[in-house]
């Protein structure tokens, strides 16, 4: 009965976890989105003064449930000195949100190369990547088409892993759940998938 009883519990309440890392630039938005991306999907989250965040220098985290899936969310900095340690955590993950700052024209090709050390890395190998377009509630900035064309020569690289690339805006919320959600159905996908190579020991 016990034991009944508990894989019921088990199925009901227990979640699958996550791991998502949030990566890109320093200044592209991403604490900003970690904290709307919390604030919309935790009930009690009481949210930080978006407009008080500054620029990541370090780690934050955040866990947010989306039905039976849990995400835990890494979002690193991205600065030069901080970027080296991205790959310590890629073999972890299960998926990547990268965010560019679109209003930033000058600092694009440095995000792109970024993006593209990023996505050589073999651990990452089959992780869904959410591209976010941010901040686009700037007048004048890039467009999603733009970004796209900017990035257009990653394609091989990024290969058959599922990618979204999603216009958005941090600081009002805009294009948040829509991210969120495609990356809740490809991870939930995933685990239904043959184990990725480095699983494989
Ligand atoms: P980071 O964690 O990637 O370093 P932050 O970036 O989240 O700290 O954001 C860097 C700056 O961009 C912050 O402004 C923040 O308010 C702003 N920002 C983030 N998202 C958006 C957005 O969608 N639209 C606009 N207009 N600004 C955004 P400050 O002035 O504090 O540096």
């Amino acid at each position: 009965m016990y034991t009944l009883l508990s894989g019921l519990y088990k199925y009901v309440f227990q979640k699958d976890e996550f791991c998502v890392l949030i990566l890109g630039l320093d200044n592209a938005g991403k604490t900003t989105f970690l904290e709307q991306t919390k604030t919309k999907f935790s009930k009690n989250y009481k949210g930080m003064n978006l407009s008080k965040i500054t620029t990541t220098v370090g780690l934050n985290i955040g866990t947010i449930d989306v039905g039976k899936a849990r995400l835990m969310f890494w979002d690193l900095g991205g600065q030069d000195e901080l970027q080296s340690l991205w790959d310590k955590y890629y073999a972890e993950s299960h998926g990547v949100i990268y965010v560019i700052d679109s209003t930033d024209e000058e600092r694009l090709s440095e995000s792109k190369e970024a993006f593209e050390k990023m996505i050589s890395n073999e651990a990452l190998e089959g992780v869904p990547l959410l591209v976010l377009a941010n901040k686009q509630d700037v007048p004048d900035c890039l467009s999603v088409p733009d970004i796209k064309t900017t990035f257009s020569d990653c394609a091989p690289k990024i290969g058959k892993r599922d990618c979204l690339v999603q216009p958005c805006t941090a600081l009002t919320g805009d294009g948040v759940n829509e991210g969120i959600e495609w990356m809740v159905k490809c991870v939930v996908r995933n685990i239904h998938r043959p184990p990725r190579q480095k699983d494989i020991t």
